[in-house]
């Protein structure tokens, strides 16, 4: 239980949310574009889930200066269990580093399932750096805190009160928060989420998707940043949350996004479509009801 990633636990939640929420179309695939950064997070390598053929030809078609690999980058949690690895994941890892080769700054920043690699933090590893929390300034001088997110994980279900309790309660929530995942590793249990306990149970995904938005532009605006770039909760988006800037990368397991900076510093958010589905007619998608 404790070892099923949370959006495993979400998956019938998320499935209709996603249905609605996202327009019908898919990114054109067939162009070569160059940003000037590209966020990918939750590509949860080694394991069945990922779409690695969709992220080895996003990769490919896709050239940037910065990379920022936002966490769940390799399931590390999976990989332990049972060992998951197609040809399609090492082209994955190839076209990072065919980046890496090709000059363009490779940035790791751990997330959960890959937490083994924040005890390297500040190393080197061919040629990609891995840092805990990073931040990154667009070309229209926007400062953007680029973390994975997981650590709000446990203070979002107390959301609601904490909004009335304020500063103090939610400073002593996150550490607890942080203090409850040390004794976890220290006795090495696995990463356990309080909310994806609670969000298996209440099922409601569109609550949590929100709140975890509010607390992580609400951290951001306490650090004094213009924005914020995370993942973790599957869910692509970018949106202004009391002045500040939230992104989300959203995820290759399902909805196959990544979040792109133009040279001008304006963010989109890219959905690629799988290259074994691109050469059949699209169909009119329907919206379940
Ligand atoms: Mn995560």
């Amino acid at each position: 239980m404790a070892e099923v990633a949370w959006f495993e636990n979400a998956l019938g939640s998320f499935r209709t949310l996603r249905a609605a929420a996202l327009p019908a179309t898919v990114t054109d695939t067939a162009r070569f574009r160059r940003h000037r950064t590209i966020f990918i997070s939750d590509t949860h390598l080694g394991t069945r889930g990922c779409k690695a053929e969709a992220l080895a030809d996003f990769l490919a078609h896709n050239d940037c200066a910065t990379l920022f690999l936002v966490g769940d980058i390799v399931d590390g949690w999976r990989l332990k269990r049972r060992w998951y690895w197609t040809q399609a994941q090492s082209r994955v890892i190839g076209e990072i580093l065919r980046k890496v080769d090709s000059g363009t700054r490779v940035i790791f920043v751990p997330g959960n399932h890959d937490e083994f690699a924040r005890d390297y933090a500040n190393r080197l590893f061919a040629g990609v750096e891995v840092i805990q929390e990073a931040i990154h300034e667009t070309a229209a001088g926007k400062r953007l805190w680029v973390l994975h997110g997981d650590r709000f994980d446990g203070v979002i279900s107390f959301a609601k009160w904490l909004a009335h309790a304020g500063d103090w309660a939610y400073g002593w929530a996150l550490r607890f928060n942080d203090i409850l995942f040390a004794v976890r590793k220290r006795l090495g249990l696995p990463y356990w989420s309080l909310s994806a306990f609670l969000k298996h149970k209440v099922k409601n995904a569109v609550e949590y998707i929100s709140r975890f938005e509010e607390i992580v532009a609400y951290e951001a605006k306490l650090r004094g940043v213009d924005g914020v770039v995370c993942g973790h909760i599957h869910h692509a988006e970018i949106r202004e949350i009391g002045g500040i800037l939230y992104h989300n990368d959203g995820d290759w397991v399902e909805s196959c996004s990544a979040l792109v900076e133009d040279a001008h510093g304006n963010m989109e958010i890219l959905r690629w479509a799988d290259p074994s589905q691109r050469r059949e007619p699209r169909k009119p998608q329907t919206v379940p009801a």
